[in-house]
């Protein structure tokens, strides 16, 4: 979980160190409990100065697990979690935030992202029990 935050930031450092500069911002894609587990890394983010984009996948739950035990007829338990306020948390650790509700303004947001010098927080809200029927 939140492995791809620590993956984003390991290929933009590697880049940097193979004098690849033109290598524009890497996005990082990341359920909201994942994330929750790898915050500390956007003081990293933010101190080594790494041009990431992380979109944060908001559905307050272990979704994936949520699903599994679903499928497997057992009560639900301990996959629901409450509401984090990531772009509030990111704008305090030095990077920008957002909310984003459509694809729309995913898209707007992108574009912004990766105009900008800072990393950046995308937090998209999808849904209750998305994955249905997807996996
Ligand atoms: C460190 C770690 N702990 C537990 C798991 C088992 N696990 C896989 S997916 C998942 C739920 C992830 O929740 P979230 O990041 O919110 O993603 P979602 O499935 O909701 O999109 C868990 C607990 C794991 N992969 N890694
Ligand atoms: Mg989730």
């Amino acid at each position: 979980m939140g492995c791809a935050v620590l993956l984003a930031m390991g290929f933009q450092l590697a880049a940097q160190d193979r004098s690849a500069p033109d290598i524009p911002a890497v996005v990082a894609f990341v359920g909201d409990a994942g994330m929750e587990m790898v915050l500390g890394e956007l003081a990293t983010l933010r101190d080594l100065k790494l041009l990431v984009v992380i979109v944060v996948f908001i559905d307050e739950s272990l979704a994936l697990i949520e699903l599994k035990q679903r499928k497997s007829e057992l009560p639900n338990l301990g996959v629901d979690f409450g509401a984090t306020n990531f772009p509030a948390v990111t704008e305090a650790l030095g990077g920008i935030g957002h909310w984003i509700s459509s694809r729309d303004e995913l898209i707007e947001a992108l574009d912004g992202a990766f105009e900008r010098e800072t990393f950046t927080l995308l937090a998209c809200r999808i849904g209750e029990k998305v994955y249905d029927g997807r996996f």
